[in-house]
């Protein structure tokens, strides 16, 4: 138990040998590591904008020095490299300097989103083993402080809590201090750098471990397919912890070319076009209905939006009709990318023709993405036919982090990933999302278990059975239905989505509609899956309500 203080073997996360060696002789594994480039810029672009967020705007120089005054003052607290540490933040200024000092210290963040609440926080600092929690006093209304000891409560584990400004009882960010505190060496570039969160297809979300070397390569060679370099300046509007605004070319894309980085408090267009125009912004990622919000508002606004080169849009698939209004109403490039935090990001090229970028979701990065597109047999589909998607390379996982279980059911024996993601593959090697196999919610690029909410449900007294399905949402792509089978009396649907919200569960993940139904209506609910059973009730569903219009 009191090995608390004792050095923590750093994360691996392990490729066979003979793929080590591969990927270090194309080139792709360089032995770089997150302080040691943060570093190399703070000396290169010492006075040049890293980071602008708020009121506060950063130099490379300063940002690397208030990593280094984080990082001490962490370790002055007891912390040991290796630790693990979640961090919890909005698009606020503190994000990044907190993130890259835990680099600089050694320690691990565990990235979670602004709207994880304490069942997340919990499961995710007992997988990840934490030993500290990094957040803001307060995010939109919401006091994380009162999080803080709930999490605390449940995980004594988590034995320090550091709060960005008013920090009642626990350590102050802005307070942290370790003049005296020595600070390790750079990590092994192999070791793992980071847990991200996965979207969690099958119940609880995974931890996906991230090496440097791994990581490090995909925004590397991400801002030469995205045009980013030191002139750029990349604007983030979703949420920063998300690996899409992360590194798809993302901020650590931007930080890496010695770019300046913008971080929005939000994704509407009140608070981003008039950054875009301040900053001279030229480039940022959306999801697909945000992508065509920001177009209409475009048309009418007032501000100069005349320096965005390139809009990425990807988390959830763009079919052609939208990409085509985006194309006839944006001033800039349209860029699809498709990516997954355990690895694979496809993207069409700035330089593609018209109807790639429209028709396709891109293609993967690295001529070593291994992509095998697979019948439910594991045997290949004829070139061209949709099958699921597998896919093995040097920015792609081989296993979450503590998780037997999932690692038997996610990975085939040779290391492949299996996404979950039903594609088709056109010539160039362009992929065409066609669907997914696995029965998650994307709503407009959340991703929600259906699995995960039917517990909850199920935890009801009142529900006798619940399944959770997609619904298509004209607005977000898809939106949550809740079939549930009520005991002797029915709830009231208000009832169940604040039920599922008392839980202690993001926000997103409430149902947006509870349908009551008597029975599932199959002759044989108890013989076929629960995936059968939810793609019965969706069809009907939609069905139903097409007929009634
Ligand atoms: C990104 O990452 P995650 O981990 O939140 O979600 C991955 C899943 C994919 O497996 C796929 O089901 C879906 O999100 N997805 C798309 C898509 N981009 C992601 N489905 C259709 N079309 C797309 N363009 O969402 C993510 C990570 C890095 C870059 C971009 C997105």
């Amino acid at each position: 138990m009191s090995q608390h203080h004792a050095a923590r073997l750093p994360l691996r996360q392990v490729w066979p040998d003979e793929f080590v060696e591969r990927y270090r002789a194309a080139g792709y594994w360089r032995g770089e590591t997150m302080p040691g480039f943060l570093r190399e810029r703070a000396r290169e672009c010492a006075d040049r904008t890293a980071l602008v967020a708020g009121d506060a705007r950063y130099t490379y120089a300063e940002l690397w020095q208030e990593a280094e005054r984080i990082g001490a003052g962490l370790l002055a607290l007891g912390l040991t490299p290796g630790d693990r540490v979640l961090v919890q933040f909005g698009n606020v200024a503190e994000f990044i300097p907190v993130v890259c000092g835990l680099f600089r210290a050694g320690l691990i963040p565990v990235y979670t989103l602004p709207a994880h609440r304490l069942t997340e926080l919990v499961h995710f600092a007992r997988k990840a083993e934490a030993s500290a929690y990094i957040t803001a006093a307060r995010h939109e209304g919401f006091d994380h402080r009162t999080l803080a000891r709930a999490l605390r409560a449940e995980v004594p584990a988590v034995a320090n809590v550091i709060i960005a400004g008013d920090a009642e009882e626990f350590t102050s960010l802005a307070a942290l201090a370790g003049d005296h505190q020595a600070l390790p060496d750079d990590p092994d570039p192999q070791s793992v750098a980071f847990l991200q969160i996965s979207g969690g297809s099958t119940g609880l979300s995974k931890l996906i471990p991230r090496t440097h070397d791994d990581y490090i390569y995909s925004f590397r060679a991400s801002n030469e397919i995205c045009g980013i370099d030191r002139e750029s300046v990349y604007l983030v509007a979703l949420p920063a912890a998300h690996n899409f605004p992360a590194s798809s070319p993302g901020w650590l894309g931007a930080l890496y070319a010695g770019a300046r980085v913008v971080l929005s408090p939000g994704p509407g267009t009140a608070q981003a076009f008039p950054l875009i125009e301040a900053e001279r912004v030229t480039c940022v990622g959306l999801v697909p209905p945000l992508a065509l919000l920001w177009a209409d508002a475009a048309k009418a606004s007032s501000h100069d939006l005349s320096s965005l080169q390139v809009m990425q849009v990807g988390g959830a698939k763009l079919v052609p009709e939208a990409a085509r209004r985006l194309k006839e109403t944006l001033d800039c490039q349209l860029q699809q990318v498709f990516g997954m935090a355990e690895g694979l990001v496809n993207y069409t090229r700035l330089d593609d023709r018209e109807e790639i970028v429209l028709q396709s979701q891109g293609r993967p990065i690295s001529p070593d993405d291994e992509v095998l597109i697979v019948d439910d047999h594991g045997d290949l589909v004829p070139e061209g036919s949709a099958g699921h998607l597998l896919v093995r390379g040097p920015y792609t996982i081989r296993g979450y982090h503590n998780d037997d279980g999932a690692n038997a059911r996610s990975f085939t024996d040779d290391g492949f990933y299996r996404t979950g993601d039903v594609v088709q593959r056109l010539a160039g090697g362009y992929l065409v999302v066609q669907g997914r196999a696995t029965d998650h919610i994307n709503r407009a690029g959340e991703k929600i278990s259906a699995e995960e909410i039917e517990d909850h449900l199920l935890a009801h007294p009142a529900v006798f059975d619940a399944a959770v399905v997609s619904i298509p949402d004209a607005y977000l792509g898809e939106r949550s239905c809740a079939f549930v089978i009520a005991r002797a009396e029915r709830p009231r649907a208000v009832e169940l989505k604040r039920w599922v919200r008392e839980r202690g569960l993001a926000a997103f993940k409430v149902p947006d509609q509870v349908v009551f139904v008597d029975a599932f209506g199959t002759t044989a609910v108890g013989k076929v899956s629960r995936r059968e059973l939810r793609a019965h009730l969706r069809e009907r569903f939609v069905t139903e309500q097409q007929g009634g219009e």
